[in-house]
């Protein structure tokens, strides 16, 4: 991997600015990368602790969900964070309704602008996509991998997304330190997570077609306590793990 240069650019202040106490202690910054996630799961896998964090400012093999590829233009956030995670393997998945609750918050405070969450992942500015998470794990870790859209020239992302204008050195600071409070809050007290994730929500109450093991149709009803999507549908309530979402 090419470190870049922590005396170069906007970044150089960074480290010094985070006010946080593990995440992004250390913080690789890597001009252009694969994937941030690659580079992280890699660390973790030589033992880096909880809240190192590498910083991309290009990926040319970024990646989403269930082997679908994220659009990594040069200007945007590819952040990605290992945790080292005190809870139990079930409740995972609520680790990455908490990285969107941090994430969503971060947004917010750096760009003053409203963000939604879409089940399971997505982070929506005017009801389109802003970012997402991807949440890979290993033995004994866990990545969270944090993709925004930040100043992208026309035609570089896929449609339905949106890219916001924000400097990026204090977004990526604060996206880290509401990563940092809200992974705290998941590792005190995952329904309270589940509680803040769902005051975002743009899924609950609506009628959805899921997409995941099998086709779904019904109403959002409500996420369970280890983060699954529960759907009331004409033939009984019906929990989902890992799916796609599109609102009716
Ligand atoms: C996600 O996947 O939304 C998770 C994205 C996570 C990206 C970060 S960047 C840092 C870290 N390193 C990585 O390699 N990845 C993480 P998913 O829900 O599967 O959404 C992927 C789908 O969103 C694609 O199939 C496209 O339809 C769409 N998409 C791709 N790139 C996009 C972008 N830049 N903005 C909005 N939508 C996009």
């Amino acid at each position: 991997m090419t470190t870049g240069s922590l005396e170069s650019g906007e970044f150089a202040a960074l480290p010094s600015q985070l006010g946080t106490s593990r995440f992004g202690r250390p913080l690789h910054v890597i001009p252009r990368v694969t994937s941030t996630n690659d580079v992280a799961r890699s660390l973790a896998e030589d033992g880096a602790g909880e809240g190192t964090a590498v910083l991309g400012l290009e990926q040319s093999g970024g990646r989403g969900r269930l082997g679908r590829s994220w659009a990594s233009p040069a200007g945007g956030l590819y952040l990605s964070v290992i945790l080292r995670p005190s809870l139990p393997v079930l409740l995972w998945p609520v680790l990455s309704l908490a990285a969107a609750v941090g994430s969503a918050e971060g947004i917010e405070a750096a760009a003053g602008m409203p963000v939604k969450l879409k089940w399971p992942n997505d982070l929506l500015v005017d009801a389109r996509k802003v970012g997402g998470i991807l949440l890979d794990s290993g033995a004994g870790f866990a990545v969270a991998g944090i993709g925004i859209n930040v100043g992208a020239s026309p035609g570089t992302l896929p449609e339905g997304a949106v890219s916001i204008d924000v400097a990026l050195a204090p977004l990526a600071r604060a996206v880290l330190q509401h990563l940092e409070s809200a992974i705290d809050a998941v590792y005190a007290d995952p329904a309270g997570t589940i509680r803040h994730w769902k005051a975002r929500s743009v899924t609950l109450g609506r009628p959805v077609h899921v997409t995941g093991a099998e086709v779904i149709e019904g109403v959002a009803e409500d996420i369970d306590r280890d983060g699954a999507l529960v759907v009331r549908t004409p033939s009984g309530v019906r929990r989902v793990v890992a799916g796609d979402v599109s609102l009716r």
